[in-house]
């Protein structure tokens, strides 16, 4: 092994050295690393459904488990139970609220849903550092039917119609 080829190894070996050195050197060696995601949520509900919306509702999780205020949503909805293999090709909602402190309830009404069709709905909650919680355990209820507008036939053909009693 020439003079040479030992020192392109030696350089090699020292730019991943240098690298890790820069990395180590940008964060604040004061501020503990956030690797604690928030709490999975465990009281998600479904309710007050219209012919095209449904409202969630459900207990903000923290920053780091119950504690503190998360960063964002992501809801997601599908017309079959949202198990984790399905939460990746689900429907993502959009306009998620802002999470409230640990304990608040959090709500949001999911829309531009099909009537008289059944939804489940997740979700998981990330922390500012991008930690992500587990999925949440899935609400479902069904959207109601269009609602008939329309009056009878006889009724509007009749439009004096009444009934004489005896
Ligand atoms: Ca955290």
């Amino acid at each position: 092994m020439g003079i040479r080829s030992i020192a392109f190894r030696a350089g090699v070996s020292i730019i991943p050295a240098i690298f890790l050195l820069i990395c180590a050197c940008s964060k604040d060696p004061t501020a503990p690393a956030d690797a604690i995601p928030p709490a999975t949520v465990n009281d998600l509900v479904a309710i007050n459904p219209t012919s095209n919306s449904i409202m969630l509702t459900w207990t903000a999780p923290g920053d780091d488990g119950r504690t503190g205020t998360a960063a964002r949503y992501d809801i997601r909805y599908s017309v079959s139970p949202l198990t984790s293999a399905i939460w990746p090709s689900a429907g993502q909602a959009t306009g998620e609220p802002s999470p409230g402190p640990a304990g608040s309830a959090d709500t949001f009404v999911v829309t531009g849903l099909d009537p008289a069709t059944t939804y489940y709905f997740s979700l998981k909650t990330a922390d500012a550092e991008g930690n992500w919680s587990g999925k949440s355990i899935i609400a479902s209820a069904p959207t109601s039917a269009v609602e008939d507008e329309t009056p009878p036939l006889s009724a509007r053909m009749i439009p004096n119609h009444r009934i004489i009693p005896g």
